[in-house]
């Protein structure tokens, strides 16, 4: 049987495609589409837009859905898969992004024309075009506010998971409101990216999952449903607009009529789609506490599986498992690595030999805060350089992956319970074997990086694949279902030189006392 996962997330979409059959567990399609390079007619630069003011980042959900009719063709078209086969898809999206729909929306989905391609086609469903991402850095009033009425920042995380954060849909939502009451008005809908694609494939209204809705600041973490106390903070009759919060394994539907006729596609079980945060948990098979998974992505994320919220995590999120996920997340990831290899004209080799160089970067730090950063909250954005300048190459290198990896370690033992004893590493910079030896020596435990790259995309064809079972009345525990798939491989171990964990301990105190010097006077997000 085949089971398709896809990750939409900032950059571009993946879909992974699993086979089970008895003793066989192998992935058999992996396919990625870059915004920027595959669908250059949106216009992105890294996948988003700016808006007026930079702190406003945005995409179009018409991208979104452009990107998955593609990819479906892809997976349609692949010689390698025998199509009839695939049982059931899910999906995961970047988390927070929210899609305002209007009331052409639902009657749309249901009546497309299979002969022709699905983004012209939704170009009426929409109150507004633009969707703002997980980037938006533009709501601290409406974080602010929202904290107030609910009862301060420690309220609002108690009951929400989280504390008002600007990227998190509810203070966007707030915005919004405020800025287009009109545009507000005519909101029937308003999905995550995660909901909207699934309803795009279902061809129908998709709940969201726990998971996902966890990053709205709007459900009661511990009972799983919407807080009216959160959405009476936020907007007006907001409750009528949002879909419903069910299990992370309910079957949306059936892939609609238009994907059926369109690339020939079975009447696949449509499962509910999660944030790609949570999604990653089950694609690295984090179902135990003690392992930290690091995602090193657009954004860098660390994070936790616990059986009760990790009481210092800046956000606890519900796991596809059922069970609780503690994350922190850094703004500055792949994009400041990318941008600093490219100030100096180097290739991933030449920053690898310049890290393993000289571990310690002799005791130089820098705060690497390219952009404004989430963790810790930094509003004003710019590099901090102690020690030395712009023009020392291999300093400006090494301080800016090094200062990530301590920031990382440092915020890290907020989000466990119990001492970290093994990494998992995924992201496209986890392929980057220097940047994992950072990340071992400074954390002082083993590394391990998973032969899939895309662990959202696996997470994902994974959660389809125990929902399926599910349905079918053959419950799977979690382990058996990412069993074959998530083993960490050996000959991908990076371990600590004891020498240089000795040397980082040193360093990262003087890192988080030079971070607290610098850091904004807000709550961490
Ligand atoms: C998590 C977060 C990011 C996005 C990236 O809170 O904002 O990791 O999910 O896709």
């Amino acid at each position: 049987m085949l089971y398709l996962g896809i990750d939409a997330s900032t950059q571009g979409l993946t879909a992974v495609l699993i086979e089970i059959d008895g003793d066989t567990r192998r992935v058999v399609f992996n396919s990625s589409l870059n915004f920027d390079r595959d669908l250059p007619e949106y216009g992105t630069t890294g996948g988003v837009r700016r808006g007026a003011d930079d702190n406003e980042v945005f995409a179009s959900p018409v991208m979104w859905a452009d990107a998955l009719d593609r990819m479906l063709a892809r997976v349609a078209q692949a010689a390698e898969i025998d199509i009839d086969n695939i049982r059931a898809i899910s999906g995961s999206a970047q988390q927070h992004g929210s899609v305002y729909l209007n009331q052409q929306a639902q009657p749309t989905w249901k009546s497309l024309d299979p002969i022709r391609a699905l983004a012209p086609q939704l170009t009426k469903t929409f109150a507004r075009e633009e969707s703002p991402v997980w980037m938006d850095a533009s709501t601290t009033t409406q974080c602010r506010e929202i904290e107030d009425a609910i009862g301060g920042a420690d309220a609002t995380a108690a009951l929400t998971g989280s504390p008002a954060c600007e990227r998190f849909t509810g203070p966007q939502i707030r915005k919004f409101f405020q800025q287009q009451p009109d545009a507000y008005a005519q909101t029937t809908r308003i999905h995550l990216v995660s909901s909207y694609l699934a309803s795009l494939l279902a061809g129908a209204d998709a709940p969201l999952d726990p998971g996902d809705a966890s990053g709205t600041n709007l459900m009661n973490l511990r009972r799983n449903r919407w807080s009216a106390d959160a959405l009476n903070a936020t907007a007006p009759d907001l409750g009528d607009r949002l879909p419903p919060i069910r299990e992370p394994w309910e079957i949306a539907g059936k892939l609609s009529a238009y994907w059926q006729k369109r690339y020939a596609l079975p009447a696949a079980a449509i499962v509910s789609w999660t944030g790609d945060n949570p999604s990653s948990l089950i694609g690295t098979g984090i179902i135990r506490e003690g392992v930290l998974a690091v995602s090193l992505g657009t954004s860098d994320t660390a994070f936790t599986c616990t059986t009760a919220p990790a009481a210092g995590s800046s956000h606890v999120f519900r796991s596809p498992s059922g069970d609780f996920m503690n994350l922190i997340c850094f703004r500055n990831g792949s994009l400041a690595r990318d941008w600093v290899r490219q100030e100096y004209r180097l290739t991933w080799d030449d920053v690898a030999a310049i890290l393993d160089a000289s571990p310690g970067n002799h005791g130089l730090i820098m705060l690497p805060w390219l952009e404004t950063e989430i963790t810790p909250h930094i509003a004003s954005p710019g590099l901090r350089r102690f020690g030395f300048d712009r023009h020392d190459r291999d300093a400006n290198i090494r301080g800016l992956i090094e200062g990530q990896m301590m920031a990382i370690a440092n915020h890290a033992a907020s989000v466990s319970r119990i001492p970290i004893d093994r990494i998992i590493a995924t992201g496209g910079a986890a392929v980057n074997r220097a940047i994992l030896q950072v990340m071992s020596n400074v954390f002082g435990v083993d590394v391990y990086r998973l032969d899939v790259e895309n662990s959202a995309a696996l997470g994902a064809a994974l959660r389809a694949y125990h929902a399926d079972r599910l349905a079918a009345g053959e419950p799977l525990s979690w382990q058996s279902v990412v069993s074959g798939f998530t083993d960490p491989n050996p000959g991908h171990r990076v371990s600590p030189n004891p020498k240089y964990v000795t040397r980082y301990a040193a360093l990262r105190k003087e890192y988080a006392f030079l971070e607290r010097l610098h850091q904004d006077r807000e709550p961490i997000c």
